[in-house]
């Protein structure tokens, strides 16, 4: 009886351990690798790439852009051809210094070249309405491996 006693304790000693030290190893864990801050970004990149040049297509409406994020590769010329679908919107890259009115209905093409990787916001910058400053997409440039 006693021995079974021990037993027990010394099993449950043992288990109350091994959770501990797992707990302990998650607590510690650090990121295992540098892209892990791309990890909310679709690795795919958005678009067609045609001869040296990749192409997108980019739809405005309230409030939002389609598709929200695009993803290119560092070093690319990028050629988007937008257009708003409802009323007049803007779309503008502030580092690329990129703002371009978008009249409803009429395709604009804008062009540059992707060089320094990171994530950037698209935004209106024409007032659309309520919910216009809610009105963002991302530019994720990739950097070349
Ligand atoms: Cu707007």
């Amino acid at each position: 009886m006693v021995k079974k006693v021990f037993f027990f304790t010394a099993a449950f000693l043992v288990l109350l351990s091994a959770a501990g030290m797992q707990r302990l190893e998650s607590a510690g864990r650090r990121p295992e690798r540098e892209e892990e801050a791309y990890e909310d970004v679709n690795p795919q990149p958005t678009g067609e790439v045609s001869g040296e040049v990749r192409e997108i297509y980019m739809e405005a409406f309230q409030f939002e852009f389609d598709p929200a994020e695009i993803v290119v590769y560092e070093g690319e010329e990028v050629e988007i051809t937008a257009v708003s679908t409802d009323v007049t919107h803007g779309l503008g890259i502030d580092e690329y210094g990129i703002d371009i009115t978008l009249e409803p209905d009429q395709e604009e093409v804008i062009s540059f070249i992707a060089d320094e990787p990171g994530t950037y916001t698209i935004r209106c910058t024409v007032f659309c309405g309520a919910g216009h400053g809610d009105m963002q997409g991302k530019l994720i440039v990739l950097p070349e491996d």
